[in-house]
């Protein structure tokens, strides 16, 4: 089977329409993108879950898996992976629902076919973050200089924006990792990069939030800064701690 475009939300009411309109425009491309959509939403107060359930009853391509109350955007995607694997999906992309992640990029990221992992990245253009408060920007490159010296990892660890081949990545990769918020992001790339997977970088540019409000906390921001410290000291303790049993052979 095809593509599969998960995206989690809470309190995106006034958000998920307009994604949805996007992502079936990407039918139209003169290379189209025919792709399912799964929205996983928290419950959200603001009533995101009905909005989406009536977009897929619109759609038949649009699903939507409703959890009882908001538990981490880490849990969510590990909801959306397991989706993907289990229905049989070749490629899985995943996204946020703000406006934050273009949906033109996507043909970008199935273009590229030498890796199992694209990355959506932040750090590849000097425009690329030209809209956001400084404060933002401030913690986007604080995360950044963390996870390239504490974890050795070049890429744009902490974008949601990703496209995964999952014929080439076991799901094993996912099981490893246990950040239930934020730190989801770092974390499962550190596991597929000590497992050396190829991971390529799509430079993109990051529009505002459109409507709605940032769930990245300050109690967020710093659970995914510990979730650093805490992943670079289990790896210094255990060095296997993310290695598959076949890793070196690749
Ligand atoms: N299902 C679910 N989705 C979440 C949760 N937290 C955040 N999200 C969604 O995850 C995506 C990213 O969240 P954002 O609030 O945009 O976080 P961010 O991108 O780090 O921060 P900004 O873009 O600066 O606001 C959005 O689509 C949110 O609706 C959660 O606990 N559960
Ligand atoms: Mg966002």
């Amino acid at each position: 089977m095809g593509i599969l475009i998960f995206i989690p939300t809470y309190n995106e009411r006034g958000n998920v329409a307009r994604l949805c309109q996007q992502l079936n425009a990407l039918r139209e491309l003169p290379t189209p993108v025919i792709a399912d959509i799964l929205f996983v939403d928290d419950n959200s107060p603001d009533g995101t879950g009905e909005v989406l359930d009536q977009l897929a009853a619109q759609f038949p391509q649009v699903r939507v898996i409703h959890r009882a109350g908001k538990e981490g955007i880490g849990t969510a995607h590990q909801v959306g992976i397991r989706y993907a694997y289990q229905h049989g999906y070749d490629t899985l992309i995943t996204m946020d629902c703000d406006g934050t992640h273009p949906p033109e990029y996507i043909p970008e990221f199935l273009a590229e076919s030498a890796s199992p992992v694209a990355v959506g990245s932040r750090y590849l253009r000097r425009n690329s973050l030209d809209e956001w408060t400084w404060l933002r920007r401030l913690m986007t490159y604080g995360g950044h200089m963390l996870t390239r010296t504490f974890l050795n990892m070049p890429y744009d660890a902490s974008s949601a924006y990703r496209r995964y081949r999952l014929k080439q990545v076991p799901l094993h990769i996912f099981d490893m990792v246990q950040a239930r918020g934020y730190g989801f992001f770092f974390e499962s790339l550190y596991a597929l990069h000590v497992n050396r997977f190829a991971i390529h970088e799509v430079g993109i540019i990051l529009p505002a939030r459109g409507s709605g409000e940032s769930k990245m906390s300050l109690q967020e921001a710093w659970r995914g800064i510990s979730r650093i410290f805490t992943l670079w000291f289990s790896v210094a303790r255990n060095r296997k701690r993310y290695k598959l049993v076949d890793s070196d052979s690749r």
